[in-house]
């Protein structure tokens, strides 16, 4: 069977900040797709990378003394650092500083010229330097009382730009846009952002300046040297020019991976993912992508999460307390993709001292460490003991796994696919607690039986480790090793691999040390 292509991009993050919560949330969340396609078979090419030009970023390198050049390559460290420590998988990481990005985009807006989508204009308005976006005056509430106006979207002062500037015309994909919406109404989700998009479009789509006389730090219009391309028009070519748009010699390699199956996005930059970017596209004659999935803020305490505010923790930090994979799982377990989530710290004492150090990381520990005791160290023969109702209650579950975790990851509900892998976790404790192996150990008549529970619940653990293994993949690549099982990352054949009654008799079980060790409070 011939794998099928699965292309997935988180937005590429402006390098005005060192990687934050928000951030990190976005690519773990990506990362855990990426890494359950691959396990189910898919062709996957994974996409994050970095915004680097533009105002804003211009304005955060002149703050620290450095030429953007400079700013960019100390930052792109700090990404590639960050994106590394939580155990991010991704194949590609584009920066819009490489040559290979900038003549895409120059090819890009070259033929929109040249096919008359692109003509010259003034431009008269409002500019939001942080969210590097236009609001016109009819946007905008009345200047406060310093005489500011006020971003709609991130309440910050805007700037007034009075340029000549050249314009894309995105009213002309008005209809286009609709059309497409209502004939795909899963191409956004979710809803609440579709019909979002869909009203916005239809109160009528102004065309858009593609390009800043005023901005050095971007790239420069092929016909017009003096003026640099947009940020915006500039980042979101990037899911094409990675993968091969205007270089001819990946051709093949675009056609085969393009239209994305998925771009996953923020709430707070939908607008430029639904109007803007497939408005690009549709001129550009290229498909538009299958999916763009928004997902919702962290707070803590009800309150956006940002650094300006204060109020936002370093990923190293809470990596240091709860490890990368406590981490991983408490913002997949606890916050619902697609709504906003409140986050805080007694909440993932919480839920890592429950769900990873009681269940996960105990089940680990004392099966091991019975394994040890009971069996020298070796998966025990369960075949002399021939009750066919043995663990009958762990075989149904496990088997009700493939699918169940197919339809919530389908849904991207990685709370509800992690409860369900839950189900096998608490069932498998229950077992143990309930037959006893400590006893069954005792009495020669009832040896078989233990070594027949034994068997029955490492069988669960590998099962759990191969359904948790996208969300928390430092830990099943160890329950591997501890089960002496190979490399887990080669698995691409999930449905087969979690079949019941694959772990080889004899293969030897390490004790280790706990998987979660207990979080104790301050
Ligand atoms: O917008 N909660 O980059 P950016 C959840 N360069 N997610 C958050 C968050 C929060 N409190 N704060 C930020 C840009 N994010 C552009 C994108 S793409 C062609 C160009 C996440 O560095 C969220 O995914 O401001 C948001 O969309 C992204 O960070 C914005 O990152």
């Amino acid at each position: 069977m011939s794998k099928q292509s699965f292309y997935l991009t988180t937005p590429i993050y402006y390098v005005n900040s060192v990687p934050h919560l928000g951030t990190a949330y976005t690519t773990v969340a990506a990362d855990t797709l990426a890494r359950y396609r691959r396990m189910r078979g898919d062709d996957v090419w994974f996409l994050t990378g970095l915004d680097e030009h533009g105002q804003k970023v211009e304005e955060a390198a002149a703050a620290a003394d450095m030429t953007p050049q400079e700013w960019v390559d100390k930052l792109d460290v700090e990404f590639k650092d960050a994106w590394k420590m939580l155990t991010i998988s991704n194949d590609q990481f584009i920066r819009t500083t490489d040559d290979e990005h900038m003549r895409g985009v120059q090819a890009l807006v070259q033929k929109l010229y040249d096919q008359g989508d692109i003509y010259a204009g003034t431009y008269e308005g409002w500019y939001c330097v942080p969210d590097e976006a236009y609001w016109a005056e009819s946007d905008l509430e009345p200047a406060n009382e310093e005489g500011e106006r006020i971003c709609p979207d991130c309440n910050r002062p805007l700037k007034y730009v009075e340029e000549e500037n050249y314009f894309f015309k995105l009213s002309k994909y008005e209809d286009a846009l609709l059309e497409w919406y209502a004939a795909d109404p899963d191409c956004i989700g979710p809803e609440t952002r579709y019909n979002e998009v869909v009203s916005f479009v239809k109160s009528g789509l102004r065309d858009l300046s593609i390009s800043r006389s005023n901005v050095k730090w971007g790239i420069p219009l092929p016909w017009d040297e003096s003026h640099t391309i947009y940020v915006w028009f500039d980042a979101l070519s990037n899911y094409i020019t990675a993968i091969g748009y205007g270089d001819p010699a990946r051709a093949d390699q675009f056609a085969y991976r393009w239209p994305a199956q998925y771009h996953f996005v923020g709430k707070d930059i939908v607008r430029f993912h639904c109007v803007i970017w497939p408005a690009m596209l549709m001129a550009a004659g290229i498909e538009v992508p299958e999916h763009i999935y928004a997902h919702g803020f962290l707070l803590t305490k009800g309150e956006k999460m940002s650094k300006s505010k204060g109020n936002a923790q370093t990923p190293a930090s809470l990596v240091e307390r709860f490890s990368v994979d406590g981490f991983r799982y408490y913002f997949l377990r606890d916050v619902s993709f697609g709504n906003d989530g409140n986050i805080s710290m007694e909440s993932m004492v919480q839920r890592y001292n429950g769900d990873l150090a009681n269940d996960w990381g105990n089940l680990c520990s004392r099966l091991f460490n019975m394994v040890d005791k009971y069996c020298d160290g070796e998966v025990p023969d369960p075949t002399v003991h021939e009750d066919e109702d043995e663990g009958a209650r762990l075989k149904e579950i496990a088997a009700t796994l493939p699918d169940c975790v197919e339809d919530r990851m389908s849904k991207l509900n990685y709370g509800a696919a992690l409860d369900a892998i839950w189900e096998l976790v608490k069932e498998t404790n229950r077992y143990l607690e309930e037959s006893a192996p400590w006893a069954l150990a005792n009495e020669e008549p009832t040896l078989p039986r233990m070594r027949a529970v034994l068997y029955n619940a490492l069988e669960a653990v590998r099962i759990v480790a191969l359904f948790t293994a996208p969300s928390m993949p430092n830990t099943s690549a160890e329950v591997f090793v501890r089960l002496s099982l190979g490399d887990i990352w080669k698995i691409d054949d999930l449905v087969e691999a979690a079949k019941w009654g694959q772990i080889p008799i004899g293969n030897a079980v390490i004790k280790g040390d706990p998987l979660f060790p207990r979080i104790v409070e301050d």
